[in-house]
């Protein structure tokens, strides 16, 4: 039987800015109040997914989230027409409005954490959307993203689907940023490692004191419960609550793995040599690459700044593995240098492409923030909604209903302009009906 492992892409949405509302985030805090192009993001999104597909990988897309949140300014009080509620927002609490206007569902690693069948009690593919606790803006996106999923797999002999862990930061949960998977072959049964932050019921044990650890260990232990995996076929590890405290807010921005490959700093995690003998063992008798990249040759910040370890290991049909990396890490001499060299030293990983997301980067996320892996076998995959699959036509069409709805520029005055939540609505109804997805936002709901 054929296996995949299939990327699903966040499209940007029409609202997509910056604005400062993610503390510990170096970026999306140096780009505060910085023009946007949610036009440019969403082509540079596209774009990524098109090259993809073209490489010959199987790629698909999730919707983006409504906004501005309309529902939610409502449930905090704004009374009248949408207009009005948009207006006393922006008087009354203008960061509530900013979070409510946020495009931060581009980034689908946050989406949810994804258990593919092989690893299964039951043997289906299981999903559990992050509930994003750490952060107000982000903790309003997994009722809709939950109904995306649903569309998006709908199918429960293949698929099944959980409801977001309590709304509490005991059980903070940031999703697949947080959590990778290693396998001998997508569709065997492989090893999770989920990476916690810190352990909530636990004070006693490290955390780190600067910025926040938004995910916990107790996050972790129940969606691996609820997955139904067994603890031969899990890894807990503990970031390292320095480079938390140093910009690394998900794990996925210091560690990045795919099939018997774990790329990561020799910084990411706390007592590193326990976890890794720990990985070797449950993994078995298998070839294994420990890609152990000192500080002396990329330090933290160069991490945090190129986001090297966002980048998406990717498995080519040929058999060998590719790098998909931000051009900030081109743009860098130790990074770029780092990269030159690994693609020469015997590791599957034969090649680098660099692509252009800038957009999304000025908020924090790379290439691998802006998507959510899917292993699935071919059964699973031709039960997949086909709308939502890359294909030349769905790209095609996608590029047109961006360019036909999406702002060149948005700032934030921007976003108290009632016309903004009319086009915002307009795209997202033609586009539930180019992915096929039914009434999944609020607006479709009234
Ligand atoms: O949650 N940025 C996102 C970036 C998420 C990156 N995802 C992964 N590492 N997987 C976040 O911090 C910034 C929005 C703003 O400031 O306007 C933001 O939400």
């Amino acid at each position: 039987m054929k296996q995949f492992e299939v990327n699903f892409d966040g499209l940007v949405g029409p609202t997509h800015n910056y604005a400062g509302l993610s503390f510990g985030n170096v970026a999306s805090l140096n780009n505060a109040n910085a023009v946007s192009s949610p036009k440019q993001a969403a082509k540079q999104g596209l774009g990524k997914m098109k090259a993809l597909s073209d490489m010959g990988m199987k790629q698909g897309i999730l919707a983006p989230q409504e906004r501005p949140d309309i529902a939610t300014l409502r449930r905090l009080g704004f009374t009248g027409s949408d207009a009005s509620v948009l207006e006393s927002a922006a008087k009354q609490a203008r960061e509530v409005l900013l979070a409510c206007c946020s495009a931060s569902s581009m980034w689908t690693a946050n989406a949810a954490t994804v258990s593919p069948g092989a690893d299964t009690a039951d043997g289906r593919v299981h999903f559990t959307p992050a509930n994003l606790t750490n952060k107000f803006h982000r903790s309003l996106e997994p009722e809709v993203t939950g109904r995306i999923l649903k569309a998006t797999f709908a199918n429960d002999k293949y698929f099944a689907h959980h409801t977001h862990l309590p709304d509490n930061e005991h059980f903070g949960d940031e999703g697949a940023a947080n959590h990778t998977r290693l396998c001998t072959d997508y569709g065997h049964a492989g090893l999770e490692l989920f990476v916690y932050g810190r352990h909530a019921f636990d004070p006693s044990k490290p955390a780190p004191k600067k910025f926040p650890a938004r995910q916990t260990l107790e996050a972790s232990q129940a969606i691996a419960r609820l997955h139904g995996l067994s603890d031969e076929q899990v890894v807990y590890i503990q970031q390292n609550p320095d480079v938390i405290d140093q910009g690394v807010f998900h794990n996925d921005v210091i560690a990045v793995g795919n099939q018997n490959v774990l790329f990561f700093h020799e910084q990411a995690f706390y007592d590193t040599q326990t976890k890794l003998d720990e990985i070797r063992r449950k993994f078995g008798d298998h070839p294994l690459h420990f890609i152990e990249v000192k500080t002396d040759d990329v330090s933290v910040l160069d991490a945090v700044k190129t986001y090297l370890f966002n980048t998406q290991i990717i498995t080519l049909p040929s058999g060998d593995m590719t790098i998909i990396a931000p051009t900030e890490c081109q743009e860098n001499d130790a990074v770029s240098r780092y990269l030159d060299n690994l693609v020469t030293t015997g590791t599957p990983i034969k090649s680098v492409n660099y692509f252009d997301v800038k957009q999304s980067m000025r908020n924090g996320g790379g290439p691998a923030c802006l998507r959510l892996r899917v292993a699935l076998t071919e059964q699973e995959l031709d039960a997949v909604n086909p709308n939502t699959l890359i294909n030349d036509q769905q790209f095609a069409r996608l590029n047109t209903w961006v360019d036909k709805h999406y702002r060149d520029e948005l700032a934030e005055n921007d976003l108290r302009d009632p016309q903004l939540v009319t086009e915002s609505r307009t795209a997202l109804d033609e586009l539930t009906q180019i992915l096929k997805l039914g009434s999944v936002y609020p607006f479709q709901q009234d």
